[in-house]
């Protein structure tokens, strides 16, 4: 543990507020470093059930079903990101006197002097993939890292392990920008920012407010989309390290300080010298896996905070070349019947949808799930013409088929009226009907899953079990 404070947490009576993967991961190290440790989560389920009991035999205390009163004595409340800031837990709290933080801050807190630097990231969309590309180019310099974070890897574990590292790739959601007032990235990236989550964080300001923290205290660099005015916004606002730069990313030429596109290749014009004579040859557009725009847009940003890191051309090259993009991000599936089937159920959002559909034309769109306080008109709008039809599903369906009436009313849409899981396979063959051969058949959301599947990654799942099905069936 070397010179970490261990001291501050002896005896301290903390709440962690959640038996999810954060909040397991803040318990067994608070519980570990001598503090008295309750868990409290509103669920009651079996699986919560069986988590408690592991941590039970860890000496943590865990209270199931009741997310709402303070326990007794508490010192500090360790909150996992998913809890709202109007959770009535923290109202309790404000009214005790009890401060409020999250898994990150304590990961931030627990660091010793030679810690790994982070490099951040933030956006609303893209940023699982850009810190999985970061981290790829990182260890194509040689460094030792690993990508931690939002991306499902609690930063606690990282930063209390045995491990050692040169540099973390650190994937951060807006909710753990909320929770985490310390944090001060070596540098940080906002990719991109769209109304998405205004449910838990009330407005597009607080929401943009809270991205923005990601750039407080930078040394290095703040990097920002070029396209994406608000972000440059968020690093105008913030409080940062004398010295440290603002770097944009285009898809077009790049002015001095910003990375972009010329003429097929990717280039630096922020870390050369005499950046406004001079720009540095980093990969060709083909060596970005997928080379869509918005995956090209992810590896400038992931390549900007390589290079602010210290890391050479060569490796940017190399790094993007390894990477190999996830599960269920515009991946496709099948074909069937001359039509291709496409799962993106990471498009959790309206702006994630917006970018999978514009690649399709024309297509037939399955959507539909919880809507996390998003309207879709500005979706329906844009995508309206490449629409073939609209098979809907999912809680908050009854938005999206409104939006439809109102801007494309002339789409056929097939409201499926279901929120169970065995929906998918119904919405995969209603989706066939309406396509004919050439079509795309995409399963782009543009909402979260969890009404009716454990998480995006099941639903994709569903999706292409539903496909190969249909297959079977046309064989
Ligand atoms: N709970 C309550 N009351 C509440 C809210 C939750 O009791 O008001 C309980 C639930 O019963 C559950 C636990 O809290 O037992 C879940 O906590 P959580 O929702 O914070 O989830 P974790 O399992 O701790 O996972 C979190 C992130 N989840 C969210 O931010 C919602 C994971 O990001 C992250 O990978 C993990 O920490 C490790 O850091 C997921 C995500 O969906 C992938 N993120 C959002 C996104 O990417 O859009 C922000």
């Amino acid at each position: 543990m070397g010179s970490r404070q261990v001291t501050a947490w002896h005896g301290k009576n903390i709440t962690v507020a959640g038996l999810g993967v954060s909040g397991i991961s803040a318990a067994r190290a608070l519980a570990g470093l001598g503090a008295v440790v309750t868990v409290v989560d509103g669920g009651d389920s079996e699986g919560h059930r069986a988590r408690a009991a592991e941590l039970e035999a860890a000496g943590v205390r865990v209270r199931l079903a009741d997310a709402q009163t303070l326990p007794e004595g508490t010192d500090l409340v360790v909150t996992s990101p998913g809890w709202k800031p109007d959770s009535p837990l923290f109202a309790a709290a404000a009214a005790a006197g009890v401060d409020v933080v999250g898994d990150v801050e304590i990961a931030w807190l627990l660091r010793g002097p030679d810690a790994a630097p982070w490099l951040a990231i933030t956006g609303t969309n893209g940023k699982t993939t850009t810190t999985q590309m970061l981290a790829s180019i990182l260890k194509a310099a040689g460094l030792r890292t690993v990508a931690v974070g939002n991306i499902g890897t609690p930063i606690i574990d990282v930063v209390l392990g045995e491990e050692q590292y040169d540099v973390l790739a650190v994937e951060l959601s807006s909710y753990q920008l909320h929770w985490a007032p310390s944090v001060r990235p070596h540098s940080a990236a906002v990719l991109n920012l769209a109304p998405d989550h205004l449910d838990w964080h009330g407005s597009m300001e607080a929401y943009a407010a809270d991205k923005g923290r990601i750039y407080e205290g930078n040394t290095v660099a703040c990097v920002y989309n070029a396209s994406d005015k608000a972000t440059e916004d968020l690093v105008v606002d913030a409080d940062v390290e004398e010295g440290c730069r603002a770097i944009g990313f285009t898809l077009g030429a790049p002015g001095p300080s910003m990375f972009g596109v010329v003429d097929g290749i990717l280039v630096d014009r922020a870390f050369v010298d005499n950046r406004h004579k001079n720009a540095q040859e980093l990969a060709e557009v083909a060596d970005v896996n997928p080379p869509a725009p918005h995956n090209i847009a992810n590896a400038l940003a992931a390549a900007a905070l390589a290079r602010a890191f210290g890391v050479p051309p060569r490796a940017v090259r190399d790094g993007l070349r390894d990477f190999r993009p996830d599960a269920h991000r515009v991946s496709h599936v099948d074909e069937v019947g001359g039509v291709t089937y496409v799962d993106d159920s990471k498009a959790t959002n309206t702006h994630a949808a917006e970018a999978s559909l514009a690649a399709f034309e024309p297509v037939v769109w399955i959507a539909g799930g919880l809507a996390k306080g998003a309207t879709f008109d500005e979706l329906v709008q844009k995508a309206a013409k490449r629409l073939r039809g609209v098979v809907l599903i999912g809680a908050d369906r009854a938005l999206i088929a409104e939006a439809l009436a109102r801007h494309a009313p002339q789409v056929p849409v097939v409201d499926l009226g279901r929120t169970d899981t065995g929906a998918m396979l119904a919405a995969v063959r209603e989706a066939a009907r309406l396509a004919e051969p050439g079509d795309t058949v995409l399963l782009a959301p543009a909402c979260a899953s969890m009404d009716m599947f454990t998480n995006y990654g099941k639903r994709g799942d569903a999706f292409a079990d539903a496909v190969r099905e249909l297959a079977a069936e046309r064989a």
